[in-house]
């Protein structure tokens, strides 16, 4: 029973939210080019640990994120593939992002991390509401185009498509025993939404790929449905009463909710436990679940979480946020598709640079990625006639094909911070610091190559932002390089028409080279789209494999993991935040 001092926040359930999860994306990805990998156990490494693995390889007990030694022991014949190299991935998600996209009526499609996206269909789904014959719902038809009433598909609206989730008839449901609930709008929109959802995982498994997918009235309950039928299904939270939502958000383990980080769950759990939680022990491992938090009889309202989670330099609102969370309430729109990201940045980790000479070897090297991936992100080719003035054209066979810059940044940011080891209790972002300074116009080139691009980048502009920022001739002891481009200009859908004239204006305002201190957040994960390129050599892997437990904790999702792996794992959660 509920307390009835307790007020639940109210949740809206006006809108239909998709959540497409792809199942083992790294594996799948390699599984796409190399199709005879799909029948073996197959891990993708970044360096000592599997980013993840196929399902047949979670079927002999492999994990996610398990290290590779733990894995070949409990799976001696697993297939192992190098994943440091996000591009072909990074393809993917978008090749498949602008498929979803392409389907959207909204443009709310928003791209978390690689491989999830969510869609709010909430439009398509009244429209096609609407169309029902209730005389005749087996033989319905679900339109994908108001302009085009032939686009579409027909499915039986007398039943739910995959998994249904929830107890409110939930089960018969499932068999397309409807009674009065065939009356109820969410009822019917969930039921419709249900379709959609297979529908788009059908035309997403065309392009190879399979997903799981989740379908709900919010990010919160969609991201969370999805998760209970993995791989290759969907699931469909029918939470037509409160406490259907409530028992559903109760069963998850707290940590496990989207937005509840490792902070706010040991102060929770340390409250409903009455005890001082361990800071040793993983906030993943957390036994209180949301519901003992939500039931608990101390927490009644916000009111009582602001007590015990604000306090200074904690987020505004945040008690009443969590609050909602754990009722199943988020009224985060998706928010709409974005062409171009915010900035593009790579860095690298190093135990320690002194000589200059290593210093522009990897400023080259950083330079030389950054550029590709604004190649990829930023360039747009079309086969179209080039308009004149902003397109180079390049002929192949009989083929004209024109390349443009989508948006160009302006500013490019170095960052950089000493070495540390984990036995020195330095926190990990330690004495990190930035300068910028303008973006050259020569950077976005096509008739130079790349390799003269990097080195003039490299002499003219990242060298001198470098001895700004490391003033001192020597002891730099360098533990990571980052360069950001940012302060995109064309962003906006429009392109950029005359990049010759956007810099002109440019070096007018900007006409002495200046470099000035940046306002970097002090967070390595502020910048969108932050890369780190491969961390360590190779020969420098293996020695820290054998270093035991030298582990260091993430200072995100506070889970410890190798020294050696952090990068690549710190690069998943900037992908999370940024949808890159
Ligand atoms: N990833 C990573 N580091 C992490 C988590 C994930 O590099 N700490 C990468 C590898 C995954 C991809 O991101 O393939 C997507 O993450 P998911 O958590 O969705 O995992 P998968 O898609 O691999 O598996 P699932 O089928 O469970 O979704
Ligand atoms: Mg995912
Ligand atoms: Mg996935």
């Amino acid at each position: 029973m509920e307390n009835p001092k307790r007020k639940p926040p109210r949740r809206k359930d006006d809108r239909v939210i998709l959540h497409f999860d792809l199942d083992c994306f790294y594996a799948q990805c390699v599984e796409h080019q190399q199709p005879a990998l799909k029948a073996l156990p197959l891990g993708i490494r970044q360096k000592g640990i599997l980013a993840t693995c196929n399902y047949v390889a979670r079927h002999r007990g492999v994990n996610k994120l398990m290290t590779l030694a733990e894995a070949k022991r409990l799976c001696p014949d697993l297939v192992v593939v190098e994943g440091e190299d996000l591009t072909p991935f990074r393809n993917v998600s978008k090749q498949l992002y602008a498929l979803l996209r392409s389907y959207s009526w909204s443009g709310k499609v928003e791209r978390l991390g690689l491989d999830e996206i969510y869609l709010d269909v909430t439009d398509m789904v009244a429209y096609n509401v609407e169309l029902l014959n209730r005389n005749c719902l087996n033989q319905s038809y679900f339109c994908l185009s108001r302009a085009d009433p032939e686009q579409g598909f027909q499915y039986d609206a007398t039943v739910f498509s995959g998994c249904v989730y929830g107890d409110d008839g939930a089960a018969s449901a499932a068999q397309g025993l409807h009674g009065d609930l065939v009356d109820n709008a969410l009822y019917i929109r969930l039921l419709l939404a249900s379709h959609l959802a297979r529908y788009l995982r059908l035309k997403i498994e065309e392009e190879g790929y399979t997903t799981a997918c989740g379908i709900s009235t919010n990010k919160l309950l969609a991201k969370l449905v999805g998760n209970k039928n993995k791989p290759r299904n969907q699931s469909t939270l029918l939470g037509l009463r409160d406490e259907t939502v409530f028992s559903f958000m109760d069963s998850h383990g707290l940590r496990k909710v989207p937005g509840i980080g490792s902070k706010i769950t040991r102060i929770l759990e340390g409250f409903v436990l009455g005890k001082e939680m361990d800071p040793n022990i993983h906030s993943m491992d957390c036994s209180v679940t949301a519901g003992q938090a939500r039931a608990h009889p101390s927490i009644q309202s916000p009111a009582v979480l602001d007590k015990l989670l604000g306090g200074p330099g904690s987020e505004r609102g945040l008690a009443g946020k969590v609050w909602s969370l754990l009722h199943g309430v988020d009224d985060t729109e998706v928010k709409p598709a974005r062409d171009v990201p915010t900035q593009i940045s790579i860095e690298d980790t190093y135990r320690g640079l002194n000589e200059a000479p290593e210093i522009r070897r990897e400023m080259a090297l950083l330079s030389a990625s950054l550029l590709r991936r604004m190649h990829l992100d930023l360039i747009e080719d079309d086969h179209a006639t080039p308009a004149q003035g902003h397109a180079h054209t390049q002929s192949s066979m009989s083929v004209m094909v024109s390349r443009r810059w989508l948006a160009c940044p302006k500013t490019v940011r170095l960052t950089t911070r000493p070495y540390t080891s984990p036995t020195d209790g330095k926190p990990y972002d330690w004495a990190r610091a930035s300068r910028s300074a303008p973006l050259p116009s020569y950077v976005f080139s096509f008739t130079i190559t790349s390799e003269q691009i990097v080195e003039k980048l490299v002499a003219e502009i990242l060298l001198p932002l470098f001895y700004k920022l490391n003033p001192s001739p020597k002891g730099w002891n360098i533990g990571l390089i980052n360069v950001c481009v940012t302060n995109m200009a064309g962003g906006d859908g429009g392109g950029v028409r005359d990049i010759g004239a956007m810099f002109r204006r440019q070096d007018d305002v900007l006409r002495e080279f200046t470099a000035y201190d940046s306002t970097a957040s002090p967070s390595p994960f502020a910048g969108a789209q932050a890369e780190r390129k491969t961390p360590l050599t190779s020969e420098s892997v293996s020695g820290a494999s054998s270093q035991g437990d030298d582990m260091e904790l993430c200072p995100l999702c506070e889970l410890y993991l190798p020294r050696f792996a952090l990068a690549a794992h710190e690069r998943f959660h900037t992908m999370e935040e940024d949808g890159s």
